[in-house]
């Protein structure tokens, strides 16, 4: 099978088949090359942030802070995640609206439905690392919807926008997903309920061996944009070396953040009036008597 492959001035009738269809897009050069420089230097400048172990933690455990981004890993295997990293500010910054896709976003989750922010993140994985299997469209999720049943407008719940900052080829650990998954009612072998519910959402076995796999690479400045529903995850790395992405979930303005970091004041005021809605869609309300604030 070909993968959807966008590419500048494509249609969009036939960019929506392919997303409707597949349940993902690469786009092909969608963030030029000075960005993607930009964010390699960040990386490079952060680096022993990523080889010191001993500042990689437990997805409950507390990170360290480089300005109001975190240090995190979810498995260890995972590799080491700059969390909120959109306050790293510069093209970081950008990315919260980046033209290459935030028209895609809008429409895809319906402009009913407005646009935030569920978790942004720069994610480094080494040798061995990998993504265990995860989701598909079985999962009775609020966040994994796809479509409005009744009208069949578009309703996605959850798009992860993946920028590749060196190329993932075979061997680096590419994510990987099963194309369609996210319109099958039924959970992938791998995912199967003992009892024989909707419950499993994710398996540690690394993604890339799992049955209809496909690996989806991507070039530096490639984009890879695909619905949380669809079954997917990454790849074990086998080379040397380490894969730099970049990963911006959006989802409705309904859906909360998922872990709440709030937005530091000189963040929120570097903000243009569109990524401000992003980031903070509801401004918060408290008494304004109320102590403390
Ligand atoms: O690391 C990867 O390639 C997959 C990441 C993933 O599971 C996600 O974006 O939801
Ligand atoms: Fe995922």
């Amino acid at each position: 099978m070909n993968p959807p492959i966008v590419t500048a001035g494509m249609d969009e009738y036939e960019i929506d088949y392919l997303f409707d269809l597949h349940g993902y897009l690469i786009l092909k050069n969608a963030v030029p090359r000075e960005d993607v420089a930009q964010m390699n230097k960040w990386v490079d400048d952060h680096w022993e942030y990523v080889t010191n172990p001993g500042q990689r933690f437990g997805p409950t455990a507390g990170g360290q802070w480089i300005g109001n981004v975190e240090t995190h890993t979810y498995s260890g295997e995972d590799g080491c995640n700059f969390q909120n990293i959109a306050e790293a500010g510069g093209v970081f910054q950008r990315l919260i609206d980046y033209p290459a896709w935030i028209g895609h976003i809008r429409r895809y989750l319906n402009p009913q439905n407005g646009v935030t922010i569920h978790e942004n993140l720069l994610n480094i994985r080494g040798k061995g690392g990998y993504i265990g299997i995860h989701g598909g469209g079985h999962i009775p999720y609020s966040y994994l919807t796809f479509r409005q049943p009744n009208t069949a407008e578009w309703m996605v719940g959850q798009i992860n926008v993946i920028t590749a900052l060196r190329d993932i080829g075979p061997g680096d650990g590419p994510t990987t997903l099963i194309p369609g998954s996210h319109k099958s009612a039924m959970p992938h072998p791998a995912l199967r309920d003992p009892k024989g519910g909707n419950t499993v959402y994710r398996s540690d076995k690394a993604a890339g061996l799992a049955r209809g796999m496909v690996e989806v690479y991507a070039e530096a400045g490639d984009v890879v944009m695909f619905t949380d529903t669809v079954t997917h995850g990454s790849a074990e790395r086998t080379s040397e070396g380490y894969r730099r992405m970049v990963l911006y979930r959006y989802s409705p303005r309904w859906i909360r953040t998922r872990f709440n970091y709030q937005p530091s004041a000189e963040f929120l005021a570097g903000l243009t009036r569109e990524q401000r809605e992003i980031i903070e869609p509801i401004a918060p309300r408290w008494n304004p008597a109320a102590a403390g604030r």
